[in-house]
């Protein structure tokens, strides 16, 4: 991209959004003190949760959001620990957690680490138990096939119990694979691409994406990804999920 002519691969729509490191901007957040926090997803966009890049020196603390809000996190490089309710847990790269709402928690960098992190206002269901904390690895988590081509699999990140109000995926295309239909739900998405890349199509456009982009896509946003390229494309998605939409 040609900064100097002021462009850039991102673009903000009213239904989706593609972001593109090229612009990303560095902002302060007070529960992340010292970390760089590039925040690429938020309600300002039209989103019902927000996701964002942190980026901790060695040493570097977070602190617990706000009661209402659940945050997943996954290790992107470096190494954090996660002190859950006395018990300290060690995340490595691709190593995740979800922390419940009102679940006390600390995370400190113990190198510097780069994280995406995931928040959102917790959806309860009435009869359902709170959920519990979640820490693992998304090597861990076994290959869902998702295409009777053998090129699409899925991780779910997530125990599919409704008491939780999300999923949380990686998607991983061998080259040539595709989302076998193009997608329209009332549930959003956030992305991360973890690896690879290939065409996205966000409503009536076709974008080419790699290693690092972020998409949003909002609620009805026709959707549909190959992948390209000589190696396997990955991503990170989360969803809203399992609650009525008239709920809330
Ligand atoms: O779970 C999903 O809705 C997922 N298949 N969507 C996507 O990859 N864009
Ligand atoms: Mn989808």
């Amino acid at each position: 991209m040609r900064r100097q002519f002021g462009e850039t691969r991102s673009v903000i729509a009213q239904r989706h959004a593609l972001i593109s490191a090229d612009s990303h901007e560095v902002t302060p957040m007070p529960n992340w003190p010292g970390s760089r926090i590039v925040v690429v997803i938020s309600p300002q966009m039209g989103a019902g949760f927000s996701q964002f890049l942190a980026e901790m020196p060695e040493g570097a603390k977070a602190l617990a959001p706000a009661d209402v809000i659940e945050r997943f996190v996954l290790v992107l490089e470096g190494a954090v620990t996660l002190d859950l309710d006395g018990a300290v847990h060690q995340l490595l790269p691709e190593g995740y957690a979800l922390v419940p709402a009102g679940v006390a928690h600390e995370i400190r960098a113990t190198k510097a680490s780069r994280l995406v992190v995931l928040e959102k206002a917790f959806m309860p269901l009435d009869g359902a138990e709170h959920p519990e904390p979640v820490v693992g690895s998304v090597e861990a988590q076994p290959r869902r096939p998702m295409s009777d081509d053998g090129l699409l699999a899925v991780r779910k990140l997530l125990p599919l119990e409704e008491r939780f109000d999300c999923e949380v995926n990686v998607m991983e295309f061998q080259p040539g694979g595709s989302l076998p239909y193009v997608e329209t739900h009332f549930v959003e998405h956030g992305l991360l691409m973890l690896n690879g890349g290939g065409v996205y199509r966000l409503d009536d456009d076709w974008y080419s994406v790699a290693q690092g982009d972020v998409i949003w896509m909002g609620p009805y946003c026709p959707q549909w990804f190959g992948a390209l390229g000589a190696t396997p494309a990955r991503y990170l998605i989360y969803k809203n999920w399992n609650r009525d939409p008239l709920a809330g």
